[in-house]
Order: structure tokens, then sequence, then C-alpha cells
């Protein structure tokens, strides 16, 4: 295996506003274990973007964020690395996976279904749901960029499916039928987290795991994509709370807020203008 040059045990490169980066930045917290990092701007964020550069398709030959380097040797995805890095540091801060095999066995199910999944449709699970409504910031993230240097980008996109993605992103528009399925797989999954805080404890297994990392990051996209409103939805009281919690972890300042970037930022302020998301009631009606 290709070692990649390092200075320190934790190495991260990943990118402030990426969701992916933003659950491993919130669990590196969580163990308050220490890294590196390698801030990494991706190409629809940015015209200066840095995740097709010829250095970073050496840490990461897909170009996606995040990569952790442990020791030189290269980790992917970002449930890989949450489970890596608990599995390295048992004891220390926050226990993500705790040794109860019933208790694995569903983070590993919410996992499934709330991660960034390659090997299932598009928008059929809450995971994949959330990057379907998020595509009118990445269109006009991209539309900032001139057309040339998109179509180049792009058509050098190590995976495929994504080049097209993002072409579509740029010149039009996802189809209709794609969001109604995302926004159906949200509601699905607001109803399931619902039931399954009726345990009446403060996360989803009682205690905090891996689950919550997880969920704490797709609350503050919802809320980027101005349909954290549905929370306010009569059947969903105990999410509600839930996610008031979660907003006061430390965490959810030090490894999400505090990461925000600004082109992303004015993004979501031109595209939903301060009004809820166009889509809010549909996904209101479909608790
Ligand atoms: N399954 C991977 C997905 C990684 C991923 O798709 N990352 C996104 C950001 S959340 C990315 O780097 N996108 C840039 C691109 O596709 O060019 C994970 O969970 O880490």
């Amino acid at each position: 295996m290709t070692l990649i040059p390092f200075e320190q045990e934790y190495e991260l490169y990943h990118f402030g506003e990426s969701m992916c980066a933003q659950m491993v930045r919130v669990a590196f917290a969580e163990k308050e274990i220490d890294y590196k990092s390698h801030h990494i701007v991706l190409c629809d964020i940015s015209v200066d973007g840095d995740n097709m550069s010829p250095s970073y398709l050496a840490v990461n030959p897909k170009a996606v964020v995040p990569t952790l380097i442990h020791n030189g040797v290269p980790i992917y995805d970002s449930c890989e690395i949450i489970r890596y890095i608990d599995s390295q540091k048992p004891n220390q801060g926050q226990r993500l996976r705790p040794p109860d095999s019933e208790k694995i066995a569903e983070i590993e199910t919410w996992t499934q279904e709330t991660s960034m999944r390659e090997d299932v449709g598009f928008a059929s699970t809450f995971g994949t749901a959330i990057p379907a409504v998020t595509s009118p910031i990445i269109g006009y993230c991209l539309k900032r960029q001139p057309v040339l240097h998109v179509i180049r980008t792009y058509w050098n996109h190590p995976m495929k499916e994504r080049r097209y993605a993002f072409y579509i992103m740029r010149f039009f528009k996802l189809p209709r039928r794609l969001i109604e399925k995302a926004v159906a797989n949200l509601a699905k999954g607001l109803v399931q987290i619902e039931k399954n805080l009726s345990h009446g404890g403060d996360y989803m297994l009682g205690e905090f795991t891996q689950i919550d990392v997880m969920l704490m990051v797709h609350f503050h996209r919802l809320e980027d994509v101005h349909l954290i409103k549905v929370l306010e939805h009569p059947s969903l009281k105990k999410t509600a709370a839930y996610w008031n919690r979660l907003q006061a972890r430390a965490s959810y300042e030090s490894a999400i807020t505090k990461w925000h970037h600004e082109n992303w930022r004015e993004a979501v302020d031109v595209v939903f203008n301060g009004k809820p998301s166009p889509w809010l009631e549909e996904l209101s009606t479909a608790l």
C-alpha cells in the first residue's frame, strides 16, 4: 500500500460544508482526538476548488472528501472513518459504538439509512435524500462559475456519474420526481426518528452514539435547505427537542458551525431569500 506523506498521527482532508466531512469532524470532536486539518475546498463550491487537483487525487483517487490519513495510511468513507477512530480509542472521549451487539446492529441499520452511500439509488434513503434537496444550493454555486471551467473540471471527475450530476445541476435542475422521492424518504426517516425517541432518552439509543453524530449533520443541513420548520409539526415534538439537545453539544459548534464557508452561506441566502423551502409543505404533509 502506498503511504501518504504525513506529519501528525491523524490528518484529515475535509471541506467545511461537506456533510460527510462534518460527520467525521463531529466524531473527532466527540472523541477528543486532535488532527491536522487539510481544508480542501470543493470544485462545485468555488472556482478555486482543489478536490480535483493532482495533489489531492494522490490522497484520494475518487476526488471526494473526507479522507483520514492515520500514520500515512488512507482511510476513505465517513462511516469507515468513524468506525475506525472509535475502535482506535474506544475509551477516549465519547464512545460512539458501545460494546453491545444489539446496539451495534441498530447503529449499522441507521448508518445504512443515513450515510452518503454510493450503492443505493439517489434519494432512496434518508442519507441520499438530503443531497437531492440540497441541489439548488450546489446548482447556484456552479452557476457562479464560467461554463467552460465547469465543463472542463467535471469532464475529468473520476466518478463518471458525478460528472453528469454536476452538469445537470449547472445547466438544468434535478427532475421533479427525484425531489418528490427525496421528500417522501425524508418524511419516512423523520417519522422513524420520532418513533425511536419514544423510549424517552436523550439520544437515539439513550446514550450518544454514531447515529446521533450522523443525525446532527442531517438536521443542520435541513436548516440550510430551509426545511427545518418541519420539526414544528405536532407529530415531531420529540425530534424537535432532540435537535435542540444535539445543537447544545460542544461538537456542534466546533465541528459544524465554526466551519461555515462564505460561498455556501451566500448561496443559501440567495437561493432561499429568507423564505422556507418550496418543499416544506409537501414534507409536512407526507409525515
Ligand atoms: N461515501 C463517501 C462519500 C464522499 C462524498 O461524496 N463526499 C462529497 C462531499 S459530502 C464530495 O467530496 N463531493 C465532491 C465531488 O463529488 O466532487 C463518504 O461517506 O465519505
